[in-house]
């Protein structure tokens, strides 16, 4: 696939080197971010620039952002939010002066992303990220606790100290904030942005919500194809898009995602997937990540393959987690060597899909 890319966190903070991913074959992009700027401020145009030199240097691109994360006072309403919401704007300005295409973000509460166990053991050994409901601790300064250690001193992208911090006086800071407030506050900001992501050609993609559900009592406004109609019409514009992550999407057995990528990214509204593949567990809603294989998890890859096939995808990709093998010891969920296995499977899967077709 054209624009296969492979998410990384920087010389200074991946033990994986830009070299090891141009060893990927058939990998063009780099996914990256600023991962040194805190939350809400202006994203500065020579650090742009230097990552981005650093990974064309290295002979791969830099065209999507992931991600540029919204500053709680956005999610919350609160009067701060036009000053986070200039700076965003200025963000985006500098991201399309260096070439930037795609930015990936999130609408989450407080936590981005969250799993119960970040080193599951399978039993051929390999270690993979879980979510499993009755692990679930209640009180949210004890999961975090919980993730802080688990996560052996990497900073997990969306746990970032600083937010970390805070969570107490977040959760009070959200108490008036239901789903519709939610979503009535991303109108906000997306009637405020998507005018200079129109003018820059820059496109946003919201990152659904994972798991997709409420927790701790904090609303959840991108679950399914329902929300994402919604969300679509709160400001008509390619720009206002989405992440299809079919991970966070597929953790939910209701929905179809091979059918989302139909309707998406045929209205041209899904401008970046991660494909990634989940094991269901026990319980419903619980699940493990896997190699991203259709045999070795619950969802059908070839089906989600031949969706974007179909509907003439030619957007980013990356592949996401699968497990943790052969000894390495890095960042949980983000290892070298079994996104380099999913991305020669994906890119197998498009070869004989384009094949069957030509
Ligand atoms: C987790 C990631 C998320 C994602 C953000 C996008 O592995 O998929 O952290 O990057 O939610 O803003």
């Amino acid at each position: 696939m054209k624009n296969m890319g492979f998410r990384w966190y920087g010389s200074n903070d991946d033990a994986i080197k830009l070299k090891d991913i141009r060893q990927i074959p058939g990998t063009t992009q780099v996914v990256g971010a600023l991962f040194d700027v805190p939350v809400g401020e202006v994203w500065p145009k020579e650090k742009i620039a230097a990552l981005k030199h650093e990974v064309e240097a290295a002979g791969l691109k830099l065209e999507v952002i992931e991600s540029v994360n919204i500053h709680d006072d956005i999610k919350i309403g609160l009067p701060s939010r036009d000053q986070y919401i200039e700076n965003y704007k200025e963000t985006i300005r500098n991201l399309a002066e260096y070439g930037i295409k795609v930015i990936c973000y999130n609408f989450m509460p407080v936590f981005d992303w969250l799993r119960t166990n970040l080193h599951y053991q399978l039993s051929d050994e390999s270690k993979v990220m879980a979510f499993q409901s009755s692990k679930l601790v209640n009180d949210p300064d004890k999961m975090i606790e919980k993730v802080k250690k688990d996560s052996q001193g990497f900073v997990m992208p969306g746990w970032e100290p600083e937010r970390l911090a805070e969570v107490k006086r977040l959760f009070t800071a959200y108490s008036g904030v239901d789903a519709s407030k939610l979503t009535e506050n991303l109108k906000y900001f997306l009637d405020a942005i998507i005018p200079v992501c129109a003018e820059c050609d820059v496109r946003m993609a919201m990152h659904p919500d994972d798991p997709p559900r409420p927790l701790f009592g904090l609303p959840r406004i991108y679950k399914n194809r329902e929300d994402m109609l919604a969300i679509e019409q709160l400001h008509e514009s390619k720009y206002n898009g989405f992440t299809i992550c079919t991970g966070s999407l597929g953790e939910n057995p209701a929905n179809d995602v091979p059918a989302i990528i139909r309707e998406f990214v045929a209205k041209d509204r899904a401008p970046f997937i991660h494909a990634r593949n989940i094991k269901f567990m026990g319980n419903e809603g619980d699940f493990h990540e896997s190699a991203h294989l259709s045999s070795e998890g619950s969802l059908d890859m070839y089906e989600i393959m031949k969706a974007l096939y179909d509907t003439g995808f030619d957007g980013y990709i990356r592949p996401d987690h699968g497990r943790d093998i052969w000894g390495e010891e890095g960042r949980p969920g983000y290892g070298l060597y079994d996104r380099a296995l999913g991305i020669t499977y994906l890119n197998g899967l498009w070869e004989a899909i384009e094949k069957e077709n030509n």
